[in-house]
């Protein structure tokens, strides 16, 4: 018997799909022969649009370091959340997005039961030990008829998965290295966050914890 939570190495046991609601599953370790190919785009990415950490329009600095590929990136400051063509830091678009990315979001969303997804955007997240996601709603995109693909690389977090309303009682799931979250339709506007991370270090990021999420945001 291995423990998952006490392997830093460790993919998940089982590879059933767990259902976290009507329409959001945990497909586990659906990306994990990709990771390395995956990690790689990370850094060519982080090359040219750098990690940075966000300003929410609260004026509050974000614990994890953000950029993104696409057409369009998510940034925040005092002017609000919202998607930009240009990468406010240089001025220019931010990095395309690799085309293994977005097939592998499209395979992921379809075997989660949503055909045709094709991202137009990447949001890519790092997270340090320590380093949390507060509850949050993903809700700046133009058409929320499309779902959001989520993968998971490296030190293992824990998710949370609240509902609709922010005081909606919150499910906690351990995410591993190659998991991939994919939801939409009903459980689209569902709250969610990740506890900070706890300390670790993985073969393919350190210590640390990426997360790639995948939106149709245009
Ligand atoms: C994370 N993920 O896993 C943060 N949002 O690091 C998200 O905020 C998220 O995983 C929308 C859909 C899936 C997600
Ligand atoms: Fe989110």
């Amino acid at each position: 018997m291995t423990s998952p939570a006490g392997d830093l190495f460790a993919v998940a046991e089982s590879r059933a799909p767990i259902v976290l609601g009507a329409q959001a599953c945990v497909l586990r370790g659906f990306a994990v022969d990709r990771a390395p190919q995956l990690l790689a785009g990370v850094e060519a990415i982080a090359a040219a649009a750098a990690f940075r950490h966000l300003v929410t329009p609260g004026g509050r600095r974000m614990a994890v370091a953000m950029t993104c590929c696409g057409t369009l990136g998510w940034t925040s400051d005092a002017r609000g959340y919202r998607y930009e063509r240009a990468d406010p830091l240089t001025g220019h678009a931010w990095p395309a997005m690799p085309g293994s990315f977005a097939t592998l979001a499209s395979e992921a969303a379809q075997a989660a039961g949503f055909d045709g997804f094709v991202p137009d955007s990447v949001l890519v997240n790092r997270y340090v030990p320590g380093t949390k996601l507060s509850l949050h709603q993903d809700r700046d995109e133009c058409d929320l008829a499309h779902p959001i693909v989520s993968v998971s690389l490296g030190l293992p977090a824990t998710f949370q998965f609240g509902g609709d309303a922010r005081g909606d009682r919150v499910a906690r799931i351990a995410l591993f290295h190659g998991d991939v979250v994919v939801w939409g339709g009903v459980d689209r506007l569902r709250h969610h966050g990740i506890l900070p991370l706890a300390d670790g270090h993985h073969e393919l990021t350190g210590a640390a914890r990426i997360n790639l999420t995948f939106r149709r945001a245009g």
